[in-house]
């Protein structure tokens, strides 16, 4: 039945079927995360990165209405490329853009979705979208949750952005039984900074501890997702009053101009690139490069 839409990469396929790690990558970072060509670059890099930490990559995207685990470099490039032209797909949209026979970036919700058709368990990424500042008036509460909340596949994020209500994020999860993991820290990191105003659920330090909880918790059936939370490198971090100031004015601008629902975390992010002059957008890339490898490792645990 799936066949009949889904294409594994033979590669990608081959790791499964002999029990080997494998790692999911979304495609809605690409088209609207981040500028060409830096998406592109970032997106191989990512690639190798989980090669080299002993993991097969597994690009997620939607092209010409079939659905891609694990994409080409070449099918990357022309992602990249057309950016904001690809459809922003999350799980509503999927089934519109099949039957249309178009492109689609995944989101993290709709990467989940890809992933565990193929049966790919760890997933790695930047941020997840979340319950947006506002969310009592607008109701803007990313799919990213509720997917988290039913798929049975983790998340490897550098936290939430402060873009987003991190407080009601985690008291969402909360309520949907998604656990919080934060690796080597027992603060929530918000992206650009390792830490925020709120803690995780469970510290856990290697790999190995967080392969275990996602082996109990699936071998159990209890479904859903796992945050793993993993703060940016120290190196790359971004000052804390300097962002939050730079959001608090890119939302400012967003209200103005009466942007809201899909465009909102595009427009968001960037605008956060646009005012910090780049700085935004090294950090972005270098804490993908951090969760590729965490998830790499963990994908590497969980098979054994
Ligand atoms: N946060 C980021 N970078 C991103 C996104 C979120 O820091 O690229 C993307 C992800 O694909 C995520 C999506 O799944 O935005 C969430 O969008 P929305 O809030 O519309 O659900
Ligand atoms: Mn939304």
């Amino acid at each position: 039945m799936l066949e009949q839409y889904l294409d594994i990469n033979p590669e990608v396929a081959a790791a499964l079927a002999a029990g080997k790690p494998v790692v999911a990558l979304e495609s809605t970072i690409i088209s609207h995360g981040m500028p060409y060509p830096q998406n592109v670059e970032t997106a191989l890099r990512v690639e190798q990165i989980i090669r080299d930490n002993g993991a097969i990559p597994a690009t997620i995207a939607i092209l010409k209405g079939r659905l891609k685990v694990g994409m080409t470099p070449d099918e990357i490039e022309y992602l990249g490329k057309a950016g904001l032209d690809v459809i922003k797909t999350s799980r509503r949209d999927i089934p519109f853009i099949v039957a249309k026979q178009v492109d689609g970036a995944t989101t993290v919700a709709s990467t989940m979705i890809l992933a565990a058709m193929a049966g790919i368990k760890v997933f790695a990424t930047g941020g997840i979208g979340g319950v947006h500042r506002g969310a009592e008036q607008t109701f803007d509460i990313s799919a990213d949750l509720q997917e988290l909340a039913n798929t049975n596949v983790a998340v490897v994020c550098a936290g939430a952005k402060s873009i987003l209500d991190i407080g009601l994020t985690l008291e969402y999860l909360e309520t949907q039984g998604v656990p919080v993991i934060g690796h080597q820290t027992d603060t929530l990191p918000a992206f650009y900074t390792r830490e925020s105003d709120f803690g995780v659920d469970y510290r856990l330090d290697t790999p190995e501890q967080i392969a275990d909880v996602l082996k109990a918790k699936w071998a159990m059936g209890l479904k859903g997702g796992v945050v793993v939370a993993n703060p940016i490198p120290e190196a790359h971090q971004l000052d804390r009053a300097m962002i939050d100031e730079v959001i608090l004015d890119a939302l400012a601008q967003m209200d103005d101009q009466g942007i809201s629902g899909k465009a909102s975390t595009p427009f968001l992010l960037a605008k956060v690139a646009e005012k910090t002059k780049g700085s935004s957008l090294k950090a972005n890339i270098e804490l993908v490069f951090n969760n590729a490898k965490l998830a790499a490792e963990i994908a590497v645990e969980y098979v054994k």
